[in-house]
């Protein structure tokens, strides 16, 4: 690599290093910079100043209480509407069966569904408070912020309201969904009857007001650009910044199979706006084919091909034939620079999160290198993203998720929902138990103490 291409990261590192922000300008730079593994480097640089090398994971099950949903978004598979005979409400009973079945050492039940006007707030307060009572020392994290107005809408009652009843019911923190992009004209196209970014930042707001810990998500890689990410991701730390309500920031890459967005999308566009300055394209060899392929974010460091050394003469590239729906969505390298350049801008947030079940397990290691401290989960039963293509697998074990961690010759730490420590794992035979489980804590430096010096 020449230094023409490599990121040089001082200007970032001083800026992260004596607790600045990045502009918008420079997560922009770093978006677009060629030198992809740079900037993980430097997301992985500043991860481990926060994190040390720590990998955080949890032992949750997800589920789904139904997939009836008035909003309808293009990009969602998920969603039928009510009548559809694949469209499905679970009861309070069916809910603890699913509950009951969790796995061993398990700390959460991840709740979110569609929006159906028949699931009342009394629904979710009795469903809250049963499982409370069967499952005492578990952590609902439970219903996104699009959820808490649907409610709030529905019962009448004020948002504040809604949360505050369903905190006193058993609730324990949000999810991080329905957030997409903010950009408005984006979320008309993909989502136009959901609630408008603002308004999804405003109930984050009044989450965190009312002592309820969030998380939030970005859904990347459809027909937004990556000015639309940046601002998405700076509406996010400018909310941090006042509340500090979010514990973790989880992109979600876009999946496309079986939903109406893919069908709009031009796959010969994908990774549009990805695209390296003009003057590191000149150390490239020249190549005849490069004004007719189209655009993609991967050019200025190929991955070596053959066909590419002499491109042979094909009439198919000025009119690309029709892909498969797969190829639709972010490449690996796009999923990893959006891991990296979010850890590089949310310098407020202490997690950034990969929903392995969304990229697979193999990316989700690797993002451990750029930026990501924190794997979600066990999980054992999805629904969102495998109706839109997920291949995946629904399930981890917690000895799997030990696997990948060290993997990368980092540790993991078993946690509960707010981030404090259960279990540290050092080295293959030894189990370290932080304080028997008894004193948790959240504080990365103090689990440094505990242990010994740096984890
Ligand atoms: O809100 C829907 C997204 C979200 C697709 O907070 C899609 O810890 C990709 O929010 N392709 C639900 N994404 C999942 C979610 C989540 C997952 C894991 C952890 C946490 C957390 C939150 O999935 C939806 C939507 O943004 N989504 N359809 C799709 N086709």
């Amino acid at each position: 690599m020449t230094s023409k291409i490599r990121l040089e990261p001082e200007p970032y590192q001083s800026i992260l290093e004596s607790g600045g922000e990045l502009s918008q300008q420079q997560a922009m730079e770093l978006y677009l910079h060629p030198d992809l593994h740079g900037v993980g480097a430097l997301a992985d640089w500043f991860n481990r100043l926060k994190n040390k090398d720590l990998v955080f994971f949890n032992i949750n099950r997800h589920i789904n209480h139904t997939n009836i949903c008035i909003n309808k978004c293009s990009f969602c598979s998920f969603f039928r509407e009510s009548g559809h005979p694949d469209a499905y409400e679970l009861s309070l009973d069916q809910i603890l069966q699913k509950a009951k079945d969790m796995p061993d050492d398990c700390t959460e039940v991840h709740i979110v569904g569609g929006l159906s006007s028949s699931l009342t707030l009394t629904y979710f307060e009795e469903m809250f408070r049963a499982l409370r009572s069967n499952h005492p020392d578990i952590h609902i994290q439970a219903l996104t912020v699009v959820e808490i107005e649907h409610l709030s809408s529905i019962s009448g009652f004020p948002v504040q309201e809604v949360l505050a009843r369903l905190k006193a019911a058993g609730l324990g923190s949000l999810p991080g969904g329905g957030a997409e992009i903010f950009d408005p004209e984006i979320r008309a196209q993909i989502c136009p009857a959901k609630i408008s970014g603002d308004r999804w930042l405003d109930i984050a707001r009044l989450a965190h007001q009312v002592g309820l810990r969030t998380n939030a998500t970005m859904l990347f890689g459809h027909i937004e650009k990556i000015e639309h990410r940046v601002d998405h991701l700076l509406k996010l730390r400018s909310l941090q910044n006042e509340t500090g309500g979010f514990q973790s920031f989880i992109p979600l890459p876009y999946l496309s199979e079986n939903n109406r967005l893919a069908s709009t999308i031009d796959p010969t566009g994908q990774d549009r706006s990805i695209t390296p300055p003009r003057q590191d394209r000149a150390i490239l060899p020249p190549r005849q084919d490069r004004a007719i392929l189209p655009p993609r974010q991967d050019r200025a460091i190929p991955p070596p091909r053959q066909d590419r050394a002499i491109p042979p003469p094909r009439q198919d590239r000025a009119i690309p034939p029709p892909r498969q729906d797969k190829a639709i969505g972010p490449s690996g390298s796009d999923i990893l620079r959006t891991y990296a350049v979010s850890r590089l801008v949310l310098s407020n947030f202490q997690h950034i999160k990969a929903f392995w079940i969304m990229i697979g397990k193999k990316l989700a290691q690797t993002s451990l290198l750029y930026g990501v401290n924190d794997l979600d989960g066990t999980v054992r039963e999805e629904n969102i993203a495998h109706s839109a293509g997920a291949s995946a697998g629904s399930e981890l074990c917690a000895d799997e998720l030990l696997e990948l961690v060290r993997g990368v010759n980092k540790t993991p730490a078993q946690r509960d929902t707010l981030y404090n420590i259960l279990k540290l794992y050092e080295g293959k035979q030894c189990e370290g138990k932080l304080n028997g489980g008894k004193n948790k804590t959240n504080d990365i430096d103090e689990v440094s103490e505990i242990m010994g010096g740096d984890p």
